[in-house]
């Protein structure tokens, strides 16, 4: 049995844009895109809701947005703007509880178990959230609310945009039943298509197979998919994460599919700039893995990591051509190399002597 708490997910809609909209009134009514120049390398970031009515979507590419919706407006982003709007926000969520898991800049999980606001009720809770969001920001959000984090997380999709939706706990298992499955976060194309392949469409269909079933389609997240079916998902609300990895990215100008170029620029300039990032962890913490990530021309992503202790310029190259060989022969839009990082020495030593 899952662990019930109040998880309030909440997430701007159509964000980048409707901070553009906002700012910019002749812009309401339009359907509007941030985003992509509109060369051939561009793409949308997002857009708003009467753009989606022609079918754009993030990440789209902006020709391709522009043959869907011919009188697209596309604006460019300002980030410094959307990163002011997160932190208003914030400071909303801290209002009703210390308990706030950012996922990026317009979504958070909270766990309002323990707020005593609106004697308690996450429902009442997360409409006023959004009430003074909208009086704060001018924007609006939708919001989840349900006994566990993921559940929370496709409540907030179901009204969307400028709604919210609750999952009680003696609604979990009816909801998950008929939940199709890539509402489950984690769940992307390439396990949708196993799951499909395998039959599974709903959550009713996973529940009605083994969990050694779904470990063997699709490995560790096989367990994982099977639990949340169940309606179980133990995970917490997590503050302030520890930082779990240090990475240097670079996005080129030109795809590039020629494995020597790919080598010299990680041993040129990824892994040498990587060096210098990581130095000011590596005072406290070990390296437990490197990774390597590609982005192909077509937006996929593929990241191989491995266990390491250190950094092994062996262990990069040959990461790189296991990932690039995923790509069966497609350009590379954007190379990046990480490292894992162990859990603190310093703070493990720390917590060892509360106990000496
Ligand atoms: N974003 C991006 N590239 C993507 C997806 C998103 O740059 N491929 C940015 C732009 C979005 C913001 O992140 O405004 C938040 O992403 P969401 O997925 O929450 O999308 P929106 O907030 O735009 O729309 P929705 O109303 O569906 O939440
Ligand atoms: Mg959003």
């Amino acid at each position: 049995m899952s662990i019930n708490r109040k998880i309030i997910h909440v997430d701007m809609d159509a964000f980048y844009v409707s901070v553009e909209i906002r700012d910019n009134p002749a812009l309401v009514g339009l359907p509007v895109a941030v985003g992509g120049n509109s060369d051939r390398r561009g793409v949308i970031a997002t857009c708003n809701y009467e753009a989606r009515k022609f079918g754009v979507r993030s990440a789209m590419a902006t020709a391709m947005a522009l043959k869907k919706c011919p009188n697209l407006v596309i604006v460019p982003g300002r980030m410094a703007e959307y990163k002011e709007v997160s932190r208003q926000i914030r400071e909303i969520f801290e209002y009703y509880t210390p308990l706030i898991e950012p996922l990026s800049l317009d979504e958070a999980y909270l766990d309002v178990s323990d707020c005593t606001e609106f004697q308690g009720s996450a429902t009442l809770i997360a409409q006023q959230i959004r009430r003074d969001i909208f009086y704060k920001t001018g924007l609006t959000a939708s919001a989840g609310i349900a006994p566990v984090k993921f559940l929370a997380k496709v409540a907030s999709d179901e009204n969307k945009p400028n709604g919210q939706f609750v999952i009680t706990p003696d609604q979990v298992v009816e909801f998950v039943k008929t939940m199709p499955l890539e509402k489950i976060s984690g769940v992307g194309k390439v396990t949708l298509k196993k799951l499909h392949d395998a039959g599974l469409f709903v959550g009713e269909d996973v529940r009605n197979s083994k969990e050694v079933f779904l470990s063997q389609l699709l490995g560790s997240y096989g367990a994982v998919l099977w639990a949340r079916c169940q309606g179980i998902d133990n995970r917490g609300v997590e503050t302030e994460r520890v930082r779990k990895s240090v990475g240097v990215e670079r996005t080129f100008s030109e795809d590039i599919k020629d494995l020597s170029v790919l080598k010299q620029i990680m041993h040129e300039k990824l892994i040498p700039e990587l060096k210098k990032r990581a130095q000011s962890y590596l005072d406290k913490r070990h390296i437990g893995k490197l990774g390597v990530k590609l982005k192909f021309n077509d937006f996929v992503v593929t990241t191989k990591e491995q266990k390491h202790n250190q950094f092994d310029v062996a262990t990069f190259e040959s990461l790189l051509v296991e990932a690039l060989s995923r790509g069966e022969g497609r350009a590379v839009r954007l190379l990046g190399v990480h490292i894992g990082l162990e859990d603190s020495v310093v703070d493990a030593i720390e917590q060892l002597s509360l106990f000496g």
